[in-house]
């Protein structure tokens, strides 16, 4: 239907009889805890002009149709799953744990941990066997009990919704199931890392049933988001070298379709600029340098569109 994916704006959801979310996506970021800052930081990053939402339950955005829930992290699966938000942020670990029936849009990047068995630092821990007959402190006992089940041992669960670390200590658990970042954590309570049995980071999530409008600004949104992924693992690389070796160096730069070069005023030099992924970078900067390449400079890019 023609106009049916227009551009949308956010003056047509004020024009809308049902004004609440007829044109807007609307989305579910942590109201406060480990992954808000970061949620709020990418849709800033993506252009959307939103207040950092502290104290507010719900605000939306200046320039894009979006509306920002802010919830707790535990409650973002099941309102997304049934359509209170079309979209959220969330841990894979919630969401796994949730057994929530949503669509899984992209990984974030953020947010990164761990789901790990963890023992008393002195126990004698020889292997996953250790644990049969024990009793293990967790908030995640849906991943848990799936684990020891794929790994066929017997144990005890005991669920507890907070200070998992604290189990052992008091003589609730012989072991525990808790997010590991640092392993701080661990360390000052004693326990050392067994087993790593879930690698989590904060995902976007959408409802199963999106609209076409839905559909549309989610793509949108998606489009931004892939931009400023991809520009944090990329740098912009500026460097100069002598004539005679710019085939060498184009080889070692790859650039987005091949690397720009330009006359300095110096004659028998360029400049050569090019963008590099950060995980070949420190390899490429020897490489560089070890075929003549002088004024090496490195930039942030904002947004890469490919
Ligand atoms: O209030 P609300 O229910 O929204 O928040 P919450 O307190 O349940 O969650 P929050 O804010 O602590 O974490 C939100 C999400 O961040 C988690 O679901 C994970 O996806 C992600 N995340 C990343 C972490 C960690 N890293 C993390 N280290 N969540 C929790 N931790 C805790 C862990 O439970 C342990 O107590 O940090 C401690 C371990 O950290 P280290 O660095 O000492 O190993
Ligand atoms: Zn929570």
């Amino acid at each position: 239907m023609a106009g049916r994916h227009k551009e949308l704006t956010a003056e047509d959801g004020k024009s809308c009889p049902n004004k609440k979310t007829m044109n807007k996506l609307t989305i579910a970021l942590q109201k406060s805890g480990r992954l808000h800052e970061d949620s709020v930081k990418l849709l800033k990053e993506c252009g959307i002009d939103i207040s950092n939402g502290l104290n507010k339950l719900k605000i939306e955005a200046e320039n894009f149709p979006l509306e920002v829930f802010f919830f707790r992290d535990d409650d973002i699966p099941q309102y997304v799953e049934e359509g209170v938000a079309d979209i959220g942020i969330v841990g894979e670990n919630v969401l796994v744990e949730k057994q929530s029936e949503v669509t899984v849009v992209e990984p974030l990047g953020f947010g990164k941990c761990r789901l790990s068995l963890a023992v008393p630092r002195q126990a004698d821990y020889t292997g996953i066997n250790w644990l049969n007959g024990k009793r293990i402190a967790t908030s995640y006992k849906n991943l848990l009990q799936q684990y020891l089940n794929s790994q066929q041992i017997q144990a005890e669960i005991h669920e507890i919704s907070g200070s998992v670390e604290i189990a052992p200590g008091i003589g609730l658990a012989d072991a525990i199931c808790d997010l590991v970042s640092s392993g701080s954590t661990l360390f000052a309570n004693g326990l050392k890392e067994a087993e790593i049995i879930f690698k989590s980071e904060a995902v976007l999530i959408a409802h199963r049933e999106l609209s076409a409008e839905k559909q549309h600004l989610l793509n949108k949104l998606l489009f931004r988001i892939k931009a400023v992924k991809k520009s944090k693992h990329n740098k912009y690389i500026l460097l100069n070298a002598p004539n005679e070796k710019l085939d060498v160096i184009c080889r070692i730069l790859p650039g987005m379709k091949s690397p720009t070069i330009l006359p300095l005023a110096e004659p028998g030099w360029s400049s050569v600029h090019s963008v590099v992924h950060e995980d070949k970078f420190w390899e490429i900067i020897e490489q560089l340098k070890a075929e003549g390449a002088q004024g090496i400079l490195v930039v942030p890019i904002e947004k890469m569109i490919v």
